[in-house]
């Protein structure tokens, strides 16, 4: 199996780590692309995902997966034995779910886009709105406020056990210093919850 992804960019991030936390880095090869310069926009990339982005699975036989949780989802039903980061019963499957949409839409996204309208990384395939770039800043701010209350009184965000939602979340708290969005010193619950992820093997894929 292999995975086409992007060492530094956060998506491919959460797949390692995902991966690291269910011991199955070992199963993959890892195969790098350049986005900056544009090694996704071939032809042979977009083959194997027509939206272009990383990261993408790709199995023995050329079956290939992108996105993200897709990718995770696939680890997660193929090797049954190794650690659940999805949720064991009906109602963690959801809320864990619930809690991968809110992280995606609401701190991912907004990081996303205040990276790409504000850094000119992507400026020779897309216009850039700087000040849109700048309002996406404060959207991630205000889910790292929200992030902070929700984790007052818990280790984990969900179910007090390590699951998908706390990966996906460390991934993007760390992205997040990119466009200048740190945790702030009042934040005191999201910084221990970020050192507890940190000192974990997988934070170092
Ligand atoms: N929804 C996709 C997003 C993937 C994505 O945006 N990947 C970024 C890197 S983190 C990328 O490939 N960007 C290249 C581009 O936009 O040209 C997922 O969850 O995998």
């Amino acid at each position: 199996m292999k995975v086409y992804e992007t060492a530094t960019a956060p998506n491919p991030r959460r797949v390692r780590m995902f991966l690291a936390e269910k011991g199955l880095i070992e199963h993959v090869e890892f195969v790098q692309i350049d986005l900056q310069k544009g090694e996704n926009l071939t032809p042979e990339f977009t083959a194997r995902n027509p939206m272009r982005k990383v990261p993408v699975l790709e199995l023995s036989d050329g079956t290939c997966i992108s996105e993200t949780m897709a990718i995770c989802r696939y680890f997660e039903e193929a090797y049954p034995e190794s650690p659940k980061l999805l949720g064991e019963t009906p109602l963690e499957k959801a809320e864990i779910e619930q809690w991968l949409r809110w992280i995606e839409f609401y701190m991912a996204m907004p990081t996303g886009m205040a990276f790409q309208h504000t850094s000119g990384y992507f400026k020779d395939r897309m216009n850039c709105f700087p000040e849109w770039g700048e309002d996406c800043k404060y959207a991630t701010e205000r889910f790292f406020e929200f992030l902070n209350k929700h984790l007052q009184d818990r280790q984990f965000i969900c179910h007090e056990r390590l699951s998908a939602a706390d990966l996906n979340a460390f991934a993007i708290v760390q992205f997040a210093r990119v466009v200048k969005v740190r945790i702030q010193p009042t934040q005191s619950h999201l910084q221990a919850w970020h050192d507890r992820l940190a000192a974990r093997a997988s934070a170092q894929v």
